[in-house]
């Protein structure tokens, strides 16, 4: 008889259906996925089981998660793009011009998820007196939002980044061109390059990972995400919603109605403190809007 002995590794790369495993000796496998109906992500601790005759490893069992990062994709479903993750940075640039919005319902998945956000504004080198983007940092920085401003080229602040990742695993998340790996790539051991990678994979051509893991010095773990155009939070409910936006949820408690949308209804805080700048119209229009695109996606009524 043949014991099967499963070993516990970390999802540390994802392609479309093949991954990379690091098993906790700190060895390095391609894995596929046994059956149809296993969907790991970066970040999954997960069971895998040899192959006879084969390198390649069988994921059978993906452990309990302690949160998921979730995303609405453009069918309108649930999309999970890692697990396990305990910090979310929310990478902007001088070019492209960053999408405020976009940074809002990042930030509404991160407190929804329980975990911190950090706003990185990378490419400060191209231009130092970026007053629009310095005005909006700071409303964040007032909400309670840790920022850094940094530059990859000059090689400034990246130890900040360093330092908030220490013994955490950290996603990079932003639109493409922002400089998410060039981050990576000056910042972590990188013991797989992108090259070695393609290797490990064993297809011959050069694939590129949905995510994948790298590590720091100090222990601290790096996602390194694709850029996506738009993200939209999944929230099933107004309280969610509301619990994304965290000085509307703050204010929301002195509404005349404890179940108040802040939309129309009367004697509102929230509209209140709009009224009176405690709350930036572009938080709360940003608020707004999630809800009419989730409305729209029939996602919450
Ligand atoms: N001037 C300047 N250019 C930078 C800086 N950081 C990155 N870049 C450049 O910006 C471009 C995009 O960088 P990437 O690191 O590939 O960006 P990304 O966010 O990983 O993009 P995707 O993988 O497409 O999501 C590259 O040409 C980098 O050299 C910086 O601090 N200053
Ligand atoms: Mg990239
Ligand atoms: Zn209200």
């Amino acid at each position: 008889m043949i014991l099967k002995i499963n070993h516990k590794a970390h999802v540390i790369a994802t392609y479309s259906q093949r991954m990379i495993v690091r098993t906790v000796n700190g060895e390095h496998f391609n894995a596929r996925i046994k059956g149809k109906n296993l969907r790991p992500v970066c970040g999954d601790w997960v069971l895998i089981e040899s192959i006879k005759n084969e390198n390649e490893k069988l994921i059978t069992k993906i452990s309990v998660r302690n949160n998921e990062l979730s995303r609405i994709n453009t069918r309108g479903k649930r999309e999970i793009l890692a697990a396990n993750i305990n910090l979310l940075i929310i990478v902007i640039a001088v070019h492209p011009e960053p999408d405020w919005y976009v940074v809002d319902r990042y930030i509404s998945t991160a407190e929804n998820m329980g975990i911190k956000a950090v706003i990185v504004f990378n490419k400060i080198d191209l231009d130092k007196k970026n007053n629009k983007a310095i005005a909006f940092i700071q409303d964040y920085k007032k909400i309670g939002y840790q920022t850094i401003k940094c530059s990859v080229k000059e090689n400034s602040n990246l130890d900040k980044i360093c330092q908030i990742v220490e013994n955490k695993t950290a996603i990079l998340v932003g639109q493409s061109g922002v400089g998410k790996s060039s981050i990576i790539n000056k910042t972590t051991n990188n013991i797989l390059k992108i090259s070695e990678i393609s290797v490990v994979s064993g297809q011959g051509k050069h694939t590129t990972a949905n995510s994948m893991m790298f590590d720091l010095p100090n222990k601290g773990k790096l996602i390194d995400s694709p850029g996506i155009r738009d993200f939209i939070t999944y929230a099933e409910s107004f309280s969610e919603i509301i619990s994304g936006y965290k000085e509307i949820k703050l204010r929301g408690v002195d509404c005349k109605f404890h179940n108040c949308r802040h939309l129309r209804e009367p004697d509102c805080a929230v509209k209140y403190a709009v009224l009176k700048g405690k709350i930036t119209n572009h938080r709360y229009n940003s608020f707004k809007r999630l809800i009419n695109i989730l409305k729209n996606l029939k996602k919450i009524n």
